[in-house]
């Protein structure tokens, strides 16, 4: 038998949190065969609401679930933790720059790398959801040394699969036959959300999206706004923001990060930069990636065309931007 996994999930009252711990505790971010102990953190101000959630998932008689720590105490949260989800921060509300946003959440992050450093498993994979998702890892990075930078990555996943739905949508095709599609840069509406290189399964074999879809304008214009936009339409019409299918994507970027991507296919992260395409090192922006053995890489040789150099850029020069501000206030 294999032995559980702890998973750790911050802001685990919240909407994503209450979304993605069923999710988890039934499989669907490690694997249907492996147990898993889950370790949830919230403020103090929520200890009541995410004590019904503990005892909402042992009422789900959960056959994978092992164990389960409800806690509002970084230490004890992060004690051991092999997988930990980032999702508890300070939330956009109306009227707030993402500026305000940065101020508030870097404090919080800075605390968190400190208490992942000292007490998670030396190996621990991180993955931020909570906004400004890159750069909260950069400063995880910066200040949780002695966890390797390549653990460390940044939810662009649910913009990834937006892509994907998009593209089913414009064919009629199912969701399941589109891959390939990338979103690169920031996790914010300066992300370009790139189909060109994008492939549908079809009787023929692999198809370009680009020859489907036959319509450059959409694919330039059209495509890129509702993806970018998608976030926004989802608060206007449910008057809340994305939380199950932000819940999914994390557990879709987990998986394929333990357990591999399929040959052939690539999906896109929010990862510490190589150099790769002239981003610079050490900023966190989304590209796509392979994973192989626990490890994720970047694929390389893609033709990026001026379109798509010009929206890459404007994405880097934004999360510049937000570094500084990062900077300024630590
Ligand atoms: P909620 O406000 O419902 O939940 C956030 C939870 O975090 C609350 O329960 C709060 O008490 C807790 N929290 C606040 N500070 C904390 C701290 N220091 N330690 C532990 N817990 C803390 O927000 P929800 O809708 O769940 O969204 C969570 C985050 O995900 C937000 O930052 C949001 O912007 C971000 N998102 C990121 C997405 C992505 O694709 N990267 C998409 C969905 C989502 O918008």
């Amino acid at each position: 038998p294999k032995q559980a996994v702890k998973v750790l999930v911050t802001g685990a009252a919240g909407q994503i949190g209450y979304a993605i711990v069923a999710m988890i505790a039934r499989g669907q971010m490690l694997g249907p065969d492996q147990p898993v102990v889950l370790h949830m953190l919230d403020l103090p101000r929520a200890a009541d609401a995410l004590n019904g959630v503990r005892m909402e998932l042992i009422d789900a008689a959960l056959p994978l679930l092992r164990g389960v720590v409800a806690t509002s105490d970084e230490a004890e949260a992060f004690k051991g933790v092999n997988v930990a989800i980032l999702i508890g921060g300070w939330p956009r509300k109306e009227g707030m720059k993402r500026k305000d946003l940065i101020v508030k959440n870097v404090p919080i992050y800075k605390s968190q790398a400190s208490a992942l450093q000292q007490h998670a498993a030396p190996n621990c994979k991180v993955l931020v959801v909570a906004n400004p998702a890159n750069t909260n890892a950069l400063v995880l990075k910066e200040f949780a040394g002695g966890i390797p930078a390549k653990n460390i990555t940044c939810l662009t996943r649910l913009d990834h699969n937006r892509a994907l739905g998009q593209v089913a949508e414009k064919l009629n095709v199912p969701v399941g036959d589109v891959k390939n599609a990338i979103i690169w840069g920031n996790h914010s509406s300066t992300q370009f959300p790139d189909a060109s290189h994008a492939t549908v399964r079809t009787e023929l074999g692999e198809r370009p999206v680009k020859e489907l879809v036959a319509d450059e304008k959409w694919l330039r214009e059209e495509f890129v706004s509702t993806v970018q936009q998608r976030g926004a339409a989802v608060i206007k019409a449910r008057k809340l923001s994305s939380s199950l299918s932000a819940a999914s994507a994390a557990c879709d970027h987990i998986r394929d990060w333990v357990l591999g991507t399929p040959k052939g296919t690539w999906v896109s992260m929010g990862v510490c930069s190589d150099g790769s395409y002239g981003i610079p090192e050490g900023t966190f922006f989304s590209f796509p990636v392979t994973c192989d053995k626990g490890e994720w890489s970047i694929v390389q040789g893609l033709q990026i065309d001026d379109f798509a150099r010009s929206k890459m850029e404007a994405s880097a020069s934004e999360l510049k931007e937000e570094k500084a501000v990062a900077i300024n206030i630590l």
